[in-house]
């Protein structure tokens, strides 16, 4: 399977604008050949350090400055991270991530914590993901020694749009982080929102920016605006299922090996538009009632949904870490 880094606009915008089954078709086509069926894997997701946050991002409801009702907490300890780790590996987890509300990583026992988390996500024999803001190289080093199987960092958007979501960081400070992970040798995990005001366009040069990268990421999360009161962007019109359709399909065909990562947003979703999803190349989803701060389907529900579809769940040892 041929995979490129050359993608250009046109053609990339010319796929996403497909008729919907010619462009479901072809990103199924190329999901069969990548993965060989359509296991889907759960992920469980921990905001360890919640709220407060620094940064102006304007969709986020831990921002310091959006008055959105998330108290800001300390960092969790780590036995009850990983008293949580468990029952969501017990749950049928395969990979566990956790989530700060850091601009960036500061060395200190907060970081000596967040590691020993790592370590203890991995002994249990689930990858481990972490998103902790912007890292360097040292950190990048650090957290692979513990075991770390991928950093997640989204671009969020395309670079020309960034500038309206966030202004307390550049695109550049983005790549930079993403380039310390790769370097460290530990799986890029990045991806974006849909459904800030953003035109097609930005959308498809977000995941120009991701494929066209020197490797591709492994991990793409897709996520749909989750509008919170309090924050900059809470007025927004909640994305049409079949846009977040379009995005993974193409996030599916440039990217024909990465887990594709249907994110946040599936509680405006009803359960064939979530399938839907999968069949234009989703292949993970996160399950628990929770995201990081925001509702995410039940448990049981998402269970039936998996089980009436024959949607097989990616068991422990077929997660690629
Ligand atoms: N502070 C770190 C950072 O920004 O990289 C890590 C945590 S941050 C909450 C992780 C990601 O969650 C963001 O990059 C963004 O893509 C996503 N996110 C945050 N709020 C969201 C919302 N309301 N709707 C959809 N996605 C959201
Ligand atoms: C990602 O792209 N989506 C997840 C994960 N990476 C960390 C986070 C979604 C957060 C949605 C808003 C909230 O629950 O606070
Ligand atoms: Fe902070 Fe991350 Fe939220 Fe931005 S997205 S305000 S960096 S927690």
């Amino acid at each position: 399977m041929e995979l490129r880094h050359d993608w250009k606009l046109a053609e990339v915008r010319a796929l996403h604008d497909l008729p919907l089954l010619e462009l479901t078709y072809r990103a199924q086509t190329i999901h069969r050949e990548a993965f060989g069926d359509n296991a889907v894997q759960l992920c469980s997701l921990l905001s360890v350090k919640t709220g407060g946050c620094p940064e102006d991002c304007g969709y986020c409801p831990q921002a310091a400055r959006h008055h959105t009702g998330v108290k800001a907490e300390k960092l969790m300890p780590v036995n009850e991270v990983l008293a949580s780790a468990r029952q969501a590996r017990d749950a049928g987890a395969t990979r566990f991530c956790m989530g700060a509300a850091w601009r960036e990583v500061k060395d200190g026992p907060q970081f000596d914590a967040v590691l020993d988390m790592v370590r203890g996500v991995r002994a249990m024999g689930m990858e481990a993901c972490c998103t902790l803001g912007m890292l360097s190289d040292d950190q990048a080093r650090r957290l692979k020694e513990a075991g770390l199987s991928a950093y997640n960092h989204n671009l969020d958007t395309s670079e020309e749009k960034y500038g309206d979501i966030i202004s307390t960081r550049t695109y550049q400070d983005r790549l930079d982080t993403l380039q310390s992970v790769r370097d460290a040798g530990i799986h890029v995990c990045s991806g974006g929102i849909i459904g800030m005001g953003e035109s097609v366009d930005d959308r498809c040069q977000l995941l120009i920016t991701l494929a066209n990268q020197p490797e591709h990421p492994e991990s793409v999360p897709v996520n749909a605006l989750v509008p919170v009161k309090g924050t900059p962007l809470a007025e927004q019109k909640q994305v049409q299922p079949i846009e977040l359709v379009r995005m993974i399909a193409t996030a599916r065909i440039l990217m024909p090996k990465a887990m594709v990562r249907l994110s946040a947003g599936r509680m405006q979703m009803n359960q064939e538009a979530q399938l839907l999803c999968m069949m234009a190349g989703a292949n993970s989803i996160f399950f628990g009632d929770k995201l990081l701060t925001t509702g995410n389907p039940e448990y049981q529900a998402d269970m039936a949904l998996l089980q009436q579809a024959g949607v097989r769940p990616l068991q422990p040892n077929e997660a690629r870490p």
